[in-house]
């Protein structure tokens, strides 16, 4: 029987800095309704999508900050995006900044969840890629603060049989990193689901920032086609709090073609059926990765410190 996930990607539009987590599941409960009307059973939401992207102000004041992160999930304010699953039969990805208290310590994660049909999460993953930087950078319009507000993920790269099939996660900067669809297409995955903010002016550098667009689809089409996955990689976009960030949502085949993309920069729903079995004909050809990888000789070359010849 065909394994047909019908996916679909929950593209957000700016939050602003006062709306509220109310405000912003409300969004999201909408968007949810409007996949499931287009029969979805599932749907990618994007990176911290509960609150605009903090991280690019600098915040001092600890109990703002604290505002910013869940203690829970499903917590008071995202209770409802569980019972809309329930009632209406459709799973979601969802990003948020997570805060848990351990040892007496707050330790501080960029995380997603994947929730089933039944609105019970299956899966947790927290960002490993942290971009940006730890202190303020002059002259710069807007930070990038991710690296002091968050520490890297410390759950690995994990799949989770699902839908039907064997399902990953990973968190915007991630979607950059070879290493992140690798590890997964090890373990078999077949579609993996990830969320985005990502401001045009990201490098500083113009000849760089002026390649955003092609750089996003880039890294996600590569993921797909190399490891045989789909890829479901969802924006928040458009001018947030004078930040201009790249939307072009988008639903990628392990062929590594592009089957939907969203055509907004504002909150915004698209779909495909998902056949989780495509990825097997370049699982069992081209890259097959039990016949034609070769681990030592990679080992053998990351191991040979200092073999480059002087200059
Ligand atoms: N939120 C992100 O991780 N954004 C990064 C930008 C800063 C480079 C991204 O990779 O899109």
């Amino acid at each position: 029987m065909a394994r047909i996930v019908k996916t679909a990607a929950a593209q957000m539009g700016p939050i602003s800095r006062s709306e509220t987590r109310k405000d912003a599941v409300r969004r999201l409960l909408d968007l949810m309704r409007e996949a499931k009307a287009r029969d979805a059973e599932m749907v990618v939401f994007t990176e911290l999508c509960l609150t605009t992207f903090f991280p690019r102000y600098l915040i001092e004041d600890e109990a703002e900050l604290d505002r910013y992160y869940e203690t829970q999930m499903p917590g008071p304010d995202t209770a409802a995006l569980f019972e809309a699953s329930r009632e209406l039969q459709i799973g979601f990805y969802l990003g948020y900044a997570e805060l848990v208290v351990e040892n007496g310590k707050k330790r501080r994660f960029n995380t997603s969840i994947l929730v089933d049909r039944n609105g019970e999460i299956v899966g947790k993953y927290r960002k490993v890629h942290l971009p940006g930087h730890a202190e303020p950078q002059p002259g710069r319009r807007h930070q990038h603060l991710e690296k002091r507000y968050f520490e890297p993920g410390n759950l690995g790269f994990g799949v989770w049989r699902a839908y039907n099939g064997v399902l990953g996660m990973c968190i915007c900067n991630d979607r950059r990193w070879p290493e992140t669809y690798r590890v997964m297409g090890l373990q078999g995955v077949e579609m993996i689901m990830l969320g985005y903010n990502t401001p045009y002016d990201h490098t500083g550098h113009t000849d760089i920032d002026s390649l955003t667009q092609f750089h996003n689809h880039l890294s996600m089409q590569a993921g797909a086609y190399q490891n045989a996955t789909w890829v479901v990689g969802t924006a928040k976009c458009g001018v947030e709090e004078g930040s201009n960030m790249v939307g072009q949502s988008a639903i990628i085949a392990p062929s590594g073609e592009i089957v939907a993309m969203a055509s907004t920069l504002e909150d915004e729903i698209i779909t495909a059926n998902c056949d989780l079995d495509m990825g097997k004909r370049y699982r069992e050809t081209i890259f097959d990765f039990a016949r034609h990888r070769e681990p030592e000789a990679y080992r053998l070359i990351v191991e040979r410190k200092g073999s480059i010849p002087p200059a």
